[in-house]
């Protein structure tokens, strides 16, 4: 196209196109497809950012490194954006007011101020007003780059949520060390458990073509404190491994660093096999141990600053060190030595239960790893899931958390909706994450949530990873609404300590708009939004409803696979008498291990949280509930209430077209819908299996399911999305 003709300006051709276009851009006020996620930047108020104008006449901030170069130019960007025009940029603070960044090291400046820097770590910071020389100077500083750039961030923030910044003080730090997002991606760009499309790591055309959506997702990640990411899928294919891969891995490490990102790897236990070409991957092998020992040379020749090795290890059909007749511990240890020398780590993961071990699936990784506590090498953290499960709607707290004293144990959350409805249900969870990392262990004793057992005390690492719910859709995550589920990990991974409340105001702030008619309803929706699915999914404790493989929609029924602890009925164990899953002293005695005190209040079906109660126990269809009703007629108003819940999101949202531009609202608006048919449907089809078991009529008032059980049954979906 450069060499078009293009109108002179003021010709009455270039007129005319400026007034068609101006009018085009009107009937799409807005229109936005969600790629900028909460990143907008739109313009605040006038009067608004004509004061901060005022108070910052220019910017002040280095440029000699890559990072340094992030936060400046994220931070020129945003004002852009929110201000209209960002101030000029100076050398040194004039006119009677400034924005500065930078460390002690980068900006003579900030040294000179004198901040109180000391005991922030590598990735700290301070925004603070300082008056100096006759100016008053809001300065962004801290002890490294990294630090300039997540105050960059949180200054933004702060602007786009329209909060006053003419008298800051903020000083901040992580509590967790690795935060990291672990990507369930292939080689072959499917994703696993992935509801947002294809993988966003285009594997064939690197190294040679960088996406810039890349960028755009370390931004992304440094916007909300993340420092990591898992390229590959915990199920991973050793060609990962392979030096041509490695090399696209460096590709991408090469974009990500310069916002804080260290690449990790999910490595293959058994891939001295099948790229080394050994006859065997046992740690005890001295061949083994110099094969992975050269892997990792290789792997930081090209990539300095790797992170370190994520391991599925003797779970689900991997391989691992049991093959071996080894240990976790010693599986782990091998990897930790190859990496030790370069400063890398081990995640290693304690998702592991095993179908030929006979007893609750529940309790199979704690008496795998408790043994273990203390045999780890000191660059291991165990990462484990926040139940003790499998990611459902709801779980009690793993209970190895707290029980491993020794031990850094690290949290896995799941961000992508596997069991919450794939993308298109609302389902915020932020209050999952809430309730698992604020849950007292008891250990030693009471006050000791399970935020502080991964917050690491007295170890040299700590952390917290969440399997990403991203891909190659245009909005990231597969609807609007899962982004605020990649926003709020990243925040608890920075702080597990936050409320998931304050954590949803920001985001809806970002997002879309923090004007109190739409962020109040919007926030109120998300908040409640999590349990209306455990309502119409698994109420009351119950637990994998879901169709098998494909884990989409409800098989309650579902008998007979290959893996009994695969099997919806080896979790509900309903019969004519009752529901539940009998974990107390007189079951299978999962509950004896938590904490003495948390183990005497779950074994007893009056004291256990009623949200728990068929985590827990098998109790009769009559069992009497608090509210006087029986068992059965709760269940059944719990699926109701679900239903209504998501009626009434909708509802809430249709009274908000204002506020939103149409393509979000539209399809906001249509996923709503289609949540609204699905959470019926686990309704109608759970009741009518619990009937064809109980026989029991439906409290007054309640519809029966519209079709017979059979009908539900006959539902199959060899192509839902995410399984591969
Ligand atoms: C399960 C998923 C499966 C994962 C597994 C894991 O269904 O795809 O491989 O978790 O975490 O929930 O390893």
């Amino acid at each position: 196209m450069s060499g078009a003709w293009q109108p002179a300006p003021g010709h009455w051709l270039a007129r005319l196109l400026a007034l068609v276009l101006a009018v085009s851009a009107m009937g799409h006020a807005h229109a936005e497809d969600g790629y900028d996620l909460w990143l907008r930047y739109g313009p605040l108020p006038a009067a608004q950012a004509e004061g901060i104008r005022a108070q910052w006449e220019v910017v002040v901030a280095p440029r000699d490194t890559e990072v340094q170069r992030s936060a400046r130019e994220e931070l020129l960007r945003g004002l852009a954006g929110l201000l209209g025009h960002a101030p000029p940029e100076a050398a040194t603070p004039q006119g009677s007011g400034a924005l500065v960044v930078g460390t002690p090291a980068s900006s003579p400046l900030v040294a000179q101020l004198r901040l109180p820097l000391r005991g922030l770590g590598r990735e700290g910071y301070v925004i603070e007003r300082v008056e100096h020389a006759g100016r008053a100077l809001t300065v962004i500083a801290a002890p490294d780059d990294i630090g300039t750039l997540y105050g960059v961030f949180h200054l933004l923030r702060l602007l786009q949520t329209g909060q006053d910044v003419s008298a800051l003080a903020v000083r901040e730090q992580p509590r967790l060390q690795l935060r990291v997002l672990d990507h369930w991606d292939n080689l072959d760009r499917s994703v696993e458990r992935g509801y947002a499309g294809e993988s966003i790591w285009d594997w064939h055309k690197l190294p040679g073509w960088l996406d810039p959506r890349y960028t755009d997702y370390a931004r992304a990640n440094a916007s909300i404190g993340l420092n990591g990411a898992v390229l590959n899928n915990v199920n991973a294919s050793a060609q990962s491994l392979a030096p041509a891969y490695l090399e696209k891995a460096a590709a991408l490490a090469g974009v990500l660093r310069p916002w804080g990102i260290r690449v990790y790897l999910s490595a293959r236990f058994s891939a001295p096999i099948e790229l080394g070409g050994l006859d065997t991957a046992d740690p005890r092998d001295p061949r083994v141990r110099r094969w992975w020992a050269a892997k990792a040379d290789e792997i930081y020749r090209l990539i300095p600053d790797f992170g370190g090795f994520l391991v599925k290890a003797n779970s689900e059909g991997q391989p691992g060190p049991q093959d071996y007749g080894r240990s976790h511990a010693e599986g782990a240890n091998l990897l930790a030595d190859a990496l030790r020398p370069h400063g890398g780590v081990v995640m290693w993961r304690a998702f592991v239960y095993s179908h030929a071990q006979p007893d609750d699936r529940a309790k199979q990784a704690y008496d795998e790893f408790v043994p273990l506590d203390g045999r780890f090498a000191d660059n291991v953290l165990l990462q484990v899931k926040n139940g003790p499960i499998d990611f459902q709607p709801r779980e009690p707290f793993h209970p190895l958390f707290g029980a491993m004293p020794k031990t850094p144990l690290m949290m896995e959350f799941q961000i992508t909706k596997e069991y919450l409805g794939f993308a298109t249900h609302l389902a915020y969870l932020g209050t999952l994450y809430e309730e698992t990392l604020q849950s007292d262990t008891q250990r030693p004793g009471p006050g000791h949530p399970v935020a502080q057992v991964i917050e690491g005390h007295g170890h040299a690492l700590s952390g917290m990873a969440g399997v990403a719910n991203l891909g190659s859709d245009r909005n990231w995550c597969g609807s609007i609404f899962d982004q605020a589920n990649w926003y709020a990990f990243g925040r608890l991974a920075w702080n597990p300590r936050q409320s998931a409340r304050v954590i949803a105001q920001d985001w809806v702030g970002m997002t879309f708009s923090s004007d109190p008619a739409f962020l109040a309803p919007v926030v109120a929706m998300m908040m409640a939004s999590r349990e209306a699915v455990v309502d119409y999914m698994t109420p009351l404790g119950l637990h994998h409803l879901m169709g098998r493989g494909h884990h989409y929609g409800p098989a309650p029924w579902d008998a007979g696979s290959e893996r009994p602890d695969w099997d919806p009925v080896y979790y509900h164990r309903a019969d004519a008498q009752g529901i539940g899953f009998a974990r107390g002293r007189s079951g299978s005695n999962a509950v004896a291990q938590y904490a003495p005190a948390l183990a005497r209040q779950f074994d007893d079906p009056r004291r256990v949280p009623e949200r728990e109660l068929l985590w827990f126990h098998h109790v009769p269809w009559d069992y009497r509930m608090a509210s006087g009703r029986t068992l059965w007629d709760e269940l059944v108003l719990h699926y109701a209430r679900g239903v209504d819940q998501v009626a009434a999101m909708r509802a809430t949202w249709a009274g908000l077209s204002p506020y939103v531009d149409a393509q979000r609202y539209r399809q906001v608006a249509s996923f709503l819908a289609i949540q609204q048919q699905e959470a019926q449907w686990w309704r109608d089809a759970s009741i009518a299996y619990w009937q064809s078991i109980n026989g029991l009529p439906l409290p007054v008032g309640q519809a029966p399911p519209p079709h017979s059980l059979s009908y539900y049954q006959s539902l199959k979906f060899p192509f839902a999305p995410g399984h591969h």
